[in-house]
């Protein structure tokens, strides 16, 4: 076959080939096919040799042709390879930012804490600092600096879980008292604190006791501070969780370290006072226990109680929750079921 021939029929061939390459990949085999050092234009430029010289010109002219033509169409071919590529990519990895996010379920604060949280803010706006002591605490902090020596009969009142002779799972947050009163210094103005935190007792679990609770701790000395500050301070807190309608009462009581004591109570939220198997037919439950300062406490802690006494409490955050939220079952904040927790999830601002 005449070379001329030859070369249209693979530029046809060859233009046929590029157009066809599905891929980057096959694209290049195609170049190397035809326009390669062994590809098809280099074999008819070798076979050049058998052509009459006055022919030769045409040819060779012939052959940049379709080599040229070849080359612009391997080029757009890739171009239009890379940029279908692209399109695809693009495609696939489309997101649409319009579309509503997805909701993550969150957890909620436990409803202890709750009470916690809001006592803490309401003490700190009143100036109180809070501190927090060790759950694993010295019979010294718990019991002997806080007027109870080791032989003392009111140590049965609370049934404590010792850990060796010393060491002890605290049963009240009154140590935090003593470790706060040993600290203070008066010269920079009055003693001023809450401290809240789980507490541990031997206690028979049912409907308002738990073996593991979490108590609140309060103490404020001064020079001149009375029992109508105590008494005002205890009423602020009750109406500040259950408004100015709850019904609670103050009841003569006995603590080693405080002369005199009181407990609070309030009116029961499941029978509204009339009395009930929450309240054990009472009409009541106790939320706290407070009282004024021992002067034994603070002589303990090395200050001189013929100048400054004060009032401490001791409330139970878990009791608090209880009437609250009316919770029937202290227990129920321990058994961690996520369908009585998520009931206090709170709205997301
Ligand atoms: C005390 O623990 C004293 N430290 C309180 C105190 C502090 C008095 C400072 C004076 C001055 P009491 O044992 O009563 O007191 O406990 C205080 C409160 O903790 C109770 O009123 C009650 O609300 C809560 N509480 C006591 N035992 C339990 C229990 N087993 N489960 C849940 N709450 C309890």
């Amino acid at each position: 076959m005449d070379l001329l021939e030859k070369l249209d029929q693979l530029r046809a061939r060859g233009l046929e080939k590029i157009n066809a390459a599905a891929d980057t990949q096959k694209l290049n085999d195609v170049r190397v096919e035809l326009v390669g050092k062994k590809g098809a234009l280099t074999e008819i430029l070798h076979a050049m040799r058998e052509v009459a010289p006055e022919r030769r010109r045409q040819v060779g002219q012939l052959v940049n042709e379709v080599r040229d033509l070849f080359n612009e169409q391997l080029a757009q071919t890739r171009h239009d390879l890379a940029q279908a590529l692209i399109a695809q990519k693009l495609e696939a990895e489309k997101i649409d930012v319009t579309l509503p996010g997805k909701r993550l379920s969150l957890g909620a604060k436990h409803p202890v804490y709750l009470i916690l949280d809001d006592l803490e803010a309401l003490f700190i706006g009143l100036g109180y600092q809070v501190v927090q002591g060790p759950e694993i605490e010295t019979d010294h902090y718990c019991f002997e600096m806080m007027n109870l020596p080791k032989d003392h009969p009111a140590r049965d009142m609370q049934e404590t879980f010792y850990i060796d002779n010393e060491n002890l799972l605290r049963s009240q947050t009154s140590g935090d008292q003593a470790r706060v009163l040993e600290k203070h210094d008066f010269s920079q103005g009055p003693l001023k604190m809450v401290g809240p935190g789980k507490v541990y007792r031997r206690d028979d679990d049912d409907a308002t006791h738990s073996h593991q609770f979490m108590q609140m701790e309060g103490l404020v000395v001064d020079r001149n501070v009375s029992m109508s500050d105590l008494k005002g301070t205890l009423e602020m807190i009750a109406k500040h969780l259950f408004g100015a309608d709850r019904k609670t009462r103050l009841r003569p009581s006995y603590f080693p370290f405080t002369e005199p004591s009181v407990e609070m109570d309030v009116s029961c939220f499941n029978c509204d006072g009339k009395g009930c198997s929450i309240c054990k037919e009472t009409g009541w439950i106790e939320v706290l226990g407070a009282g004024m300062v021992h002067p034994n406490v603070l002589e303990n802690a090395g200050i001189d109680a013929s100048i400054y006494g004060g009032f401490a409490f001791g409330l139970g955050l878990d009791r608090f929750a209880i009437l609250k939220y009316g919770v029937d079952d202290i227990r129920d904040f321990y058994t961690n079921d996520v369908r009585f927790l998520a009931q206090f999830r709170q709205e997301e601002k």
